[in-house]
């Protein structure tokens, strides 16, 4: 027998439901204190200003700066300090997720429609005028978030986008970070981290001007200080820890398997990584591989708890059960790696991105190279909402333009609804307008 500490749980006979401990939501995001700590700061924050901001990036962040925003001249040169290699690979990655962000833009259309003669409505994508976006620097600084949130608000045409980093162990902002902001096209940096970075975004203290949108990943804190925002502001989403499931037959080899779920499992000990595969030999094999690998890989203090804690390997019957396993999992990241990727590509309904084959990895997308967005619904959310994409910063604004003539195709049928519902200004509107019509009158 294995020694293992992950599930290892077979499907006999027709479905049944396994319960996979990935699918949990994430404990931190609703923890109470959590919930507590950001409201007390928010409301702090709210009425105190400035001030409390930086109470809090002295207290949290050890800042010491007289100014939050990183100057235009250190945006610009950001990426000196950076090797060549790495100013090219964040240079390649903007690029080709505002490339990918354009093209869903070229997707959604304007459009205008005369539903009845006389009657012409329409839609408008106006993208919202100010976005804020949180850079989040921790434990890893992710480079490209950047390219996510502030590349594709300007990819969207979103006149306005400032951003938020925390500061570093040395105390400056991750010029890794900086770099992928500046060349993603934002136009001010702010270094300051968490909550404090959100309230004071959101409540105008950096600019003069509160953001309409908040944007970007962080840890329990931020997401809790998104939740409570909402409503003041827009958000993206409210992510927990990045996942990853891996949709696999005979097909697969082991050791890429593998490799692929340590990939998201190291971003925190409480990162889900899944396996539901149709062959009893992979899932053996992987288990070994996952425990070989993690003696040599560098991030296995964090990697290892996640694989321990939220690992899962489940064996399905059949496509079908893995299908049905994989949707109910609804996972942020699927990768696909079977001999017949198109048939699982062609009925799975629920996940935030999908991998399809063993030549695409989820690192592809994460780094910005594959072009799509890695701001994803995690903990299921991918069952009801899709990821950041330029359409989250475009609002399908809608029209009407109707003509005098087509008056009688609406204002009496007006007129009956708002009689019956007792709304007398309603439907004076309508019989106005009516009268006008029947009598010759113009409106103007
Ligand atoms: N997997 C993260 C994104 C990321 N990972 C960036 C590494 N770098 C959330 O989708
Ligand atoms: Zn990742």
């Amino acid at each position: 027998m294995l020694q293992t500490t992950t599930v290892l749980a077979r499907l006999d006979g027709h479905f049944s439901r396994v319960k996979i401990p990935s699918v949990t939501a994430p404990a931190a995001q609703r923890n109470p204190a959590v919930i507590e700590t950001v409201s007390a700061m928010l409301a702090d924050i709210g009425e105190r200003g400035l001030e409390a901001v930086r109470r809090y990036a002295r207290s949290l962040d050890g800042w010491e700066a007289a100014d939050f925003e990183v100057s235009a001249e250190d945006l610009a040169h950001s990426g000196d300090a950076l090797s060549p290699e790495l100013r090219a690979a964040i240079e390649l990655g903007a690029s080709r997720t505002q490339a990918f962000a354009r093209e869903q833009r070229r997707g959604l259309h304007d459009f205008d429609v005369e539903l009845v003669p006389g009657i012409i409505t329409g839609q408008r994508y106006i993208p919202v005028g100010s976005v804020g976006a949180y850079l989040p620097a921790g434990q890893f600084p992710l480079t490209a978030s950047a390219f996510m949130t502030v590349g594709v608000a300007k990819a969207a045409g979103v006149p306005n986008v400032i951003a938020c980093t925390p500061p570093g162990p040395d105390g400056k902002p991750n010029n890794a970070v900086l770099y992928a902001a500046h060349v993603s096209g934002v136009d001010r940096v702010f270094c300051i981290g968490g909550v404090q970075a959100l309230a004071a975004m959101a409540f105008g203290l950096l600019t003069g001007t509160p953001v309409d949108m908040l944007v970007g990943a962080g840890n329990a804190f931020v997401a809790e200080a998104k939740r409570q925002l909402f409503g003041t502001v827009s958000i993206d989403l409210l992510a927990g820890p990045s996942e990853v499931a891996v949709l696999a037959d005979d097909a697969a080899e082991a050791d890429i398997v593998a490799a692929d779920l340590l990939g998201q499992a190291e971003h925190g000990v409480n990162s889900p990584a899944a396996l539901v595969t149709t062959s009893p030999a992979l899932a053996d094999a992987v288990l070994v591989e996952v425990d070989r690998q993690l003696t040599h890989l560098s991030t296995a203090h964090i990697a290892g708890p996640a694989w321990r804690d939220f690992g899962s390997v489940t064996v399905a019957d059949s496509a079908d059960v893995a299908i049905t396993l994989m949707d109910d999992l609804a996972p942020e990241h699927l990768e696909l790696i079977t001999s017949d990727d198109d048939y699982y590509f062609e009925r799975l309904r629920n996940y935030g991105s999908l991998f399809i084959g063993p030549w695409s990895t989820v690192a592809y997308s994460d780094k910005g190279m594959a072009g799509t967005n890695h701001v994803l619904p995690t903990a299921g959310g991918a069952k009801h909402s899709a990821g950041l994409s330029v359409s989250r910063f475009l609002k399908p604004l809608t029209f009407q333009r109707v003509a005098r003539e087509a008056t009688p195709q609406l204002a009496d049928a007006v007129a009956v609804i708002s009689a019956s519902e007792g709304m007398a200004a309603h439907q004076a509107t309508a019989t106005m307008r009516t009268a006008r019509f029947e009598s010759a009158l113009t409106v103007a």
